[in-house]
């Protein structure tokens, strides 16, 4: 069993996606864990994302992730991280299948619908960014 963090981004959200994002996590059969619907500030994208800081799009990740709310997960289930970026599809939604979300409901690179962790330390670290105390106890094993 693992857990990884999902979102879906503000460009989803304002085209009213967050139903059939969700549906399609469940027939998955990946497992919500922990859903919130939150907004992001600028310090708080640019600590989710510190990884990315210095390249030539960070920018523009940050005014794009704070443009609108979010709604982030914890999703679990075996192998939850690699089956829900399967689910998601590669970035660029030009290079995305028509049965993933990314080719569903991305409109550009940037704008591109969904996020995946893409490691277990990487959805440990996210875990705890988006959702702190506030429900690790309950979901730690
Ligand atoms: P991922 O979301 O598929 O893991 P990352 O490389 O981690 O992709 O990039 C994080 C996010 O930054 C992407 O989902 C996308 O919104 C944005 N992004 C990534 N690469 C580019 C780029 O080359 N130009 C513009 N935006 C990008
Ligand atoms: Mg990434």
């Amino acid at each position: 069993m693992e857990r990884t963090i999902a979102i879906i981004k503000p460009d989803a959200v304002r085209g009213h996606h967050v139903g059939e994002i969700i549906a399609a996590v469940e027939a998955q059969g990946l497992t919500i864990e922990a859903m919130e619907f939150m907004r992001l500030t600028k310090e708080q994208a640019r600590g989710f994302y510190s990884v990315h800081e210095g390249k030539h799009f960070f920018e523009r990740l940050l005014d794009y992730m704070t443009s609108g709310p979010i709604v982030a997960m914890v999703l679990s289930g075996d192998d939850a991280i690699t089956r829900w970026r399967s689910l998601m599809g590669p970035t660029n939604p030009e290079s995305a299948g028509p049965e993933t979300l990314r080719g569903r409901f991305g409109e550009s690179l940037t704008f591109n619908a969904v996020h995946g962790s893409d490691a277990s330390e990487t959805a440990s670290y996210e875990m705890s960014y988006l959702f702190g105390g506030r429900y690790l106890n309950g979901l730690r094993r």
